[in-house]
Formats: structure tokens, sequence, C-alpha cells
């Protein structure tokens, strides 16, 4: 019964953006669904804040790094709020439980490591080693310039995991998700793997090696290890592992190879359980083009939540692509989504209904004997939860609420062919079967979309007098009862 979600730790080179957004409201629609439907979720997300390209921001900002990395960091805090995201842990890779449960974990794969030297090429922007035949004219893959490196480091004997970790690969066919990505890595593996860099000793802005002055980790595998720390290892080591083995992590594409080639072979190496599954999701590009600072078309969430509200935004964000896919930010997209989707269909529906409801002075009569003609709308909006909790257990986020706009559209049209105002005219004793039957499919849909828009959807529960703590709610008889006035959940001058 136990779920747990991780986002990526983000940089704190720069204000945050909403790639991040969008990375931690899906793994929040993870948590929040789980939550409902009655498991223990640990949902940790947080900053990453070692390594030379934060040294170097700091350096640039004229700034102590401790001092730069506190007001970057609680930038990143402040998105998650914004965002309503529903963390149980903001973790920070500046922490003293953060520093002890990296170098425990490297005192874990000691027996892996060993001393050397690394001389060849490196990228700051993506914080890696690049090889010679991936630049071209000194950039890196990615778009940052590459620097000559010359010095003693420890390295990890990655070389050694190849064989265990396409095993992996091969007994958990879900392990790694989507599967074009899986195959991506798979192949990468295949290829062969090198021994890794795993410490810096030309500067000091990072977790110190154990027993060895003058080095420090390698900024990846002291952020990989945040998923540690945020479980409780060291100290609780056997929970941490089962938090471990019930976990999903979220990335982006381009740091899948750290979580699904690297991670998996540092923890083999301690002796660790796995995580359950890395879904690697997307990119947005804004307007067609890649976001960047030097273009000035970084798209900033709080911009537009001050605009357009923060479930307009995680409903775009989760509705415009399937998830795992690449998508385009535009606000005329967003736009459209809010007036069709959420005002025209959604919107439209809560207000007919409960705005007729209340017509009736709030008085909800309740009938459940109703006709054969009524019994599909009521069946699927009782079956709705079990459809998501199919998808979502496959991270299938844009799946889950074209599922939900199904009812929305079925219950619209529902209400356009039984024309409840002209029952209500003949005083026809149908009238309230057909409300109940409404009451049921947008009781359903408000908790189908608790996850996705919960605001939108804690508004709804008011409207109905519904606690919303818990999907089993949804298995509860509407009683006789007197409803709040509602109010429009869109107003249109949005
Ligand atoms: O890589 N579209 O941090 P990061 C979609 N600290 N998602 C995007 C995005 C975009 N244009 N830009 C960023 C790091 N993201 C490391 C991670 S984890 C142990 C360490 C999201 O600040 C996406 O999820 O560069 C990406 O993986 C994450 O932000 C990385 O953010």
């Amino acid at each position: 019964m136990k779920f747990c979600v991780t986002t990526p730790i983000y940089y704190i080179n720069g204000t945050p953006h909403i790639g991040h957004a969008y990375a931690s409201t899906a793994a929040d629609v993870l948590a929040r669904f789980n939550r409902l439907d009655g498991k223990c979720v640990h949902f940790s997300t947080g900053t990453d804040e070692h390594g030379i390209k934060v040294a170097r921001s700091a350096e640039n900002a004229n700034m102590d790094v401790n001092f730069f990395s506190d007001m970057m960091s609680a930038k990143f805090k402040q998105m998650s709020e914004l965002m309503n995201i529903s963390y149980d842990d903001f973790i920070r890779t500046t922490e003293a439980r953060h520093i002890c449960a990296a170098q425990k974990l490297w005192s874990l794969i000691e027996k892996d490591i060993y001393k050397s030297s690394y001389t060849g090429w490196y990228d700051p922007r993506d914080e890696v080693f690049v090889a010679e035949s991936e630049i071209v004219n000194g950039i890196a893959p990615s778009g940052g310039k590459v620097e000559w490196m010359e010095e003693e480091s420890y390295f990890f004997k990655l070389s050694d995991y190849q064989d265990k970790l396409l095993e992996h690969y091969e007994t958990h066919p879900d392990f790694i998700a989507p599967t074009s990505r899986r195959n991506e890595i798979i192949n990468f593996v295949k290829s062969g793997l090198k021994d890794l860099c795993i410490s810096r000793s030309k500067f000091n802005w990072g977790v110190p090696v154990p027993n060895e002055e003058g080095h420090v980790m390698y900024v990846w595998i002291d952020a990989l290890a945040n998923y540690l720390t945020t479980f409780g290892f060291p100290a609780n080591q056997v929970e941490a592992e089962n938090k471990m083995a019930n976990c999903i992590h979220i990335v982006g594409k381009e740091i899948l190879r750290f979580h699904a080639v690297y991670w998996p072979a540092f923890l083999m190496s301690a002796g660790i359980k796995l995580p359950k599954r890395i879904f690697a999701h997307g990119w947005w590009t804004c307007e067609g083009q890649k976001m960047s600072k030097s273009v000035g078309n970084v798209v900033d969430p709080f911009e537009i939540v001050s605009k357009y509200g923060v479930d307009s935004l995680r409903y775009f964000m989760m509705r415009e692509v399937r998830f795992g896919e690449d998508g385009d930010f535009s606000e005329d997209a967003l736009k459209k989504r809010i007036t069709y989707d959420l005002a025209n269909d959604l919107g439209n529906l809560v207000q007919r209904v409960l705005a007729f409801i209340q017509k009736r002075n709030g008085q909800l009569h309740i009938d459940y004997n109703f006709s054969e003609e009524y019994m599909s709308l009521f069946n699927n909006s009782r079956n709705l939860i079990s459809r998501i909790r199919e998808l979502i257990s496959k991270q299938d986020l844009s799946n889950a609420l074209n599922v939900i706009w199904d009812l929305v559209s079925e219950s619209n049209k529902f209400v356009n062919d039984i024309k409840p105002w002209e029952l209500a005219k003949s005083n026809d004793p149908r009238l309230n079967s057909v409300l109940t039957v409404l009451c049921e499919s947008i009781r359903a849909i408000a908790f189908g979309l608790a996850s996705f828009m919960p605001e939108t959807s804690t508004k709804i529960f008011r409207f109905m007098n519904i606690r919303g703590k818990s999907f089993k709610e949804i298995d509860d008889k509407f009683i006789d009862q007197i409803f709040p006035q509602p109010f429009p959940l869109f107003p249109k001058e949005k």
C-alpha cells in the first residue's frame, strides 16, 4: 500500500520555468491520485545545489554560494507552492542529512571505486563528461561550451555492471518507460559502458569524499543520492529500501541515462533495492522554439498562473501532450483549452446542473430508481475512477483526462437530450432521478479531476457537500439535502 514518487531535483543556477513546473505537476498528479486511492504516499522534490555550474552562477552574481543557494532554492519552493505541489519532503542537497546519506552511499560502493585521473572534456551546462566524438566546434550536445579537464579523480567501475543492468532491464520490462526510451537505454548499455569519473578535485562546492581531503563528489552521484536521503537513509535503511522498491522517479528525457544506468548501478553496488520505475517525460518548446534565456522565450509559471490560474496551467500541461512525448507551449493553445474544455464543457456542465438545482431552492430530492436509459451514464460515472486508475498506473496522464472529458461530454449530451427544465415544467416525477444521475456524474468527474485540478475539484465538492478525501466516497449514495449556491468555475472574463 506504499507509493513513492519523486521529481528531479532542480539546478538552482536559474529561476524555475515551465519545464520544472511540468515535471512537478506530473509527479503531483500521481501522488494525489494514490493518496485518494488509500495508499501511503511519500512524494519528494527539491533542489540540486552543488557543482561547478552553481558555484559559477553564485560567483557571477557576486554572492556567497551558501547565500545564493538559499535564495535560489527558495524560488523553487515558491514554484512548488504556486503550482499546488503536495510534496511531503522538499530536499536540498546542501542539507546535513543529505551530506550524511551521500557519504554513506559512497562508503557502500567503495569496493567498486578506484583512484586515477580524468583527462578529457567536461560540459558544465549539463554537468557531464563528454566524449570527443560528441563535440562539434567546441560545443557539447546540450549546446554548452566544453572545457578541458585534467585532474586526479575517483572512478566507479561502471563497466562491471553492464551485464547486470541488461539482466535487470530484461527481467523488469516496466523498469524504464516509455518503451521507446527503454530501447534507447538498452542500446546504449549494449554498446559498452566505461568507468565513470565520480569525484572532482579542482573545486570544492560539493559533498566531501569521505576520508579524502581535496575531493568532492561528482554532482551527479551527490544528486542521485537525494532519493535515498528523502527516504530516511541511512538511519532507516530498511524503511528507505522499502520506499525505494515502491518508487517511481519522474525525470526529463535528457537525464534518463543518469537514472536508468548510473543510479541502478550505484544501488546494485551498494546492495540497495532498485526503484520500481523510471519514467522519462518529454520536453516543452515555446511557440516551436527551444526555450532559452538568450532568446528570451522562457515561460515563467508565475506569470502564466497570475494570468490564467493554477488549475488552467496544470490542466493544459497534462492534457495537451501525451506524457512521455514532447510538447509545444503557446498562450493561444492554453486559451483555447480554457475556453473550450474548461469553460464550455466542464464549467457549463457543473453550472447548468447545479444552478438548476439552486433555482429549486437548492433542494436535491434523491431517486435511485431510474429507468434503463439513465443506466449508461450512471455506470460510466461509477466506473470512472477504475478506468483512470488503470491509466494512471501506466503514467498515461493525458488519456486519464480524455476519459474524464468523455464523461463530461456524455453528461452534457444527457442534459441536452433529457431537458430537465421541461420535466420541471410538466412536474414529471423522473426529474429527481435525472438530477440524481447527473449529481453522480459530476461527483465522479470532480473526483477524477481532484489529482489534476485540486482547486477546481474542491470547489465542486463544496457545491455538493462532499468531503472529497477518498475515492471510497463515490460508493456512497447521495441523500436528500440542500446544496449551497454554486458560482461559475471559469468565468468568461478570464
Ligand atoms: O538536470 N521541458 O536539473 P535541471 C520539460 N539537477 N521539462 C523540463 C524542461 C523543458 N523544457 N526543462 C527542464 C537537472 N525540465 C538535475 C537533476 S535529479 C537527481 C538531478 C525538467 O534543473 C525536466 O524534468 O536541469 C528535467 O529533467 C528537469 O526539469 C531537470 O532540471
